[in-house]
């Protein structure tokens, strides 16, 4: 089984290379920004819950991402496996997610890390809000959300780093040239 964590700052392209990974590798995808925004969207207790964090650009409660994810775990067809797109997002979720992996009697084989540059990752995000209008895609609330990024989720590559699992992978380029480096690296493994 082939078990991604596809990690990476806010518009790091995790969203945009997920969706190519997943045809190629046949594997389920669980994106935890998705699984909210559906919840969002949909207007569910839990969707008014963390509507104002989202919109904040502030993460989430773990309690109740772990809680989420544990379901569609459940109810996802993984075919070869799962990718895990932007969730951990905290050490919590990593120690979460490795436990509940091992329940399944599975493990994550690697963190497939995509580094971009902070003007960069403002520029395609600004250039989303132009396209798609997401509210959390203001200058103010990239801001926030870089800042959660660096306080609370950048401690989750030093998880997988101490279990040698981390690969970092450049994610400047076009998408093709990137998912050509990443599908280099999931090959590896396959
Ligand atoms: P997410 O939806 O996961 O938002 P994100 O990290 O900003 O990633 P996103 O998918 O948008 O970006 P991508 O890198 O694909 O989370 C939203 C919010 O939900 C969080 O702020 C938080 O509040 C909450 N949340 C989610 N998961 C949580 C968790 N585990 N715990 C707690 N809270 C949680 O960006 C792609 C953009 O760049 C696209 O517009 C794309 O077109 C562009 N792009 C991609 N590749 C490119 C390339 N090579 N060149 C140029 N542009 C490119």
């Amino acid at each position: 089984m082939l078990n991604i964590v596809l990690f990476g700052p806010p518009g790091a392209g995790k969203g945009t290379q997920s969706e190519k990974l997943i045809a190629e590798f046949q594997l389920g995808h669980l994106s935890t920004g998705d699984l909210l925004r559906a919840e969002k969207a949909a207007g569910t207790e839990l969707g008014l819950k963390v509507k104002a964090l989202i919109d904040a650009g502030i993460l989430v409660p773990d309690e109740i991402v772990i809680e989420m994810i544990k379901k569609k775990v459940q109810a996802t067809q993984g075919g070869n496996g799962f990718i895990f797109d932007g969730f951990p997002r905290t050490v919590a979720q990593a120690q979460a997610l490795d436990e509940m992996m091992a329940g399944l009697g599975q493990k994550i084989t690697c963190m497939v890390s995509l580094n971009v540059g902070f003007d960069e990752l403002k520029t395609r995000l600004l250039k989303r809000a132009e396209l798609e209008g997401r509210t959390d895609d203001t200058p103010e609330v990239i801001a926030a959300r870089i800042q959660e990024y660096l306080t609370k989720t950048l401690p989750v590559a030093d998880h997988y780093r101490k279990q040698g699992k981390l690969q970092e992978v450049d994610g400047l380029g076009t998408v093709e040239e990137i998912f050509s480096r990443i599908s280099t690296v999931l090959k590896a493994h396959a």
